[in-house]
């Protein structure tokens, strides 16, 4: 039997920055010794995961192109990640028997709602990423994602004026839905927050087994 690696799930609502905040933190993670690989679920296309592929496989070479995978998983994104996680389970399995010396596995789920959460049986670190697009209400409004993930992102700062979105009001209701739980603001276009990202995963997830990179102060 081989050894479980660990297992960072990535949910979020549609377009609210999964692909993109994974495209920022592999290169950090790469430049810390960490490999890595990375699932991306989609509900019809893979189109995320052939994107992600290109720009940090193929243009960066951060990682072998073998390591992307894409999985098409029809019908409701969070049965792929929460009811049925064995499509997903089963492509790891075999990462895992044919490259035990990578250090975390990223699996990306389908656009979905705020219900969303990863079977334990597939992820064993959960972050939930909602943007500020979506409305300052966000994260006042719960539900199991914003509530329960280990780390809650809210992306897309840049745009907060842009939308009206107040990032003091979105501060003091993450703070009071998410009690002790952290959370960040980020934006994936400047990197702004992404190393924050990074130094929960390491600290969080990683460094107890694996202490290779530093964590940034
Ligand atoms: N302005 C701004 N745009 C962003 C930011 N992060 C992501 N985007 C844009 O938001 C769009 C959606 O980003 P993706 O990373 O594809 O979002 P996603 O959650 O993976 O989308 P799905 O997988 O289709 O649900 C893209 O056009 C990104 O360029 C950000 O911090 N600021
Ligand atoms: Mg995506």
């Amino acid at each position: 039997m081989t050894e479980r690696i660990p297992r960072i799930g990535i949910g979020g609502p549609v377009g609210s920055g999964k692909s993109m905040l994974i495209e920022r933190i592999v290169p950090i993670l790469a430049q810390k010794g960490y490999s890595v690989s990375i699932i991306s679920n989609d509900v019809i296309s893979k189109e995320d995961a052939d994107r992600m592929r290109s720009n940090l496989a193929t243009k960066r070479g951060l990682l072998p192109e073998n390591l992307v995978i894409g999985l098409a998983t029809g019908g409701c994104p969070h049965t792929a990640i929460r009811e049925d996680p064995s499509m997903n389970i089963s492509v790891i399995e075999e990462m895992e028997s044919q490259h035990p010396e990578l250090d975390m596995i990223i699996i990306e789920s389908g656009g979905d709602n705020i219900t969303t959460t990863f079977s334990p049986l597939l992820a064993d670190y959960f972050i939930y990423i909602v943007d500020v697009a979506g409305g300052d209400k966000y994260p006042r409004k719960g539900g199991l994602g914003i509530e329960t993930c280990d780390l809650l992102i809210i992306n897309k700062i840049d745009l907060a004026p842009q939308v009206g979105a107040d990032m003091e009001i979105m501060k003091r209701d993450a703070e009071k839905i998410r009690k002790e739980k952290p959370f960040e603001f980020i934006n994936c276009k400047t990197d702004q927050g992404v190393n924050e990202v990074v130094n929960h995963i390491i600290r969080d997830l990683l460094f107890d087994a694996k202490p290779k990179g530093t964590i940034e102060a």
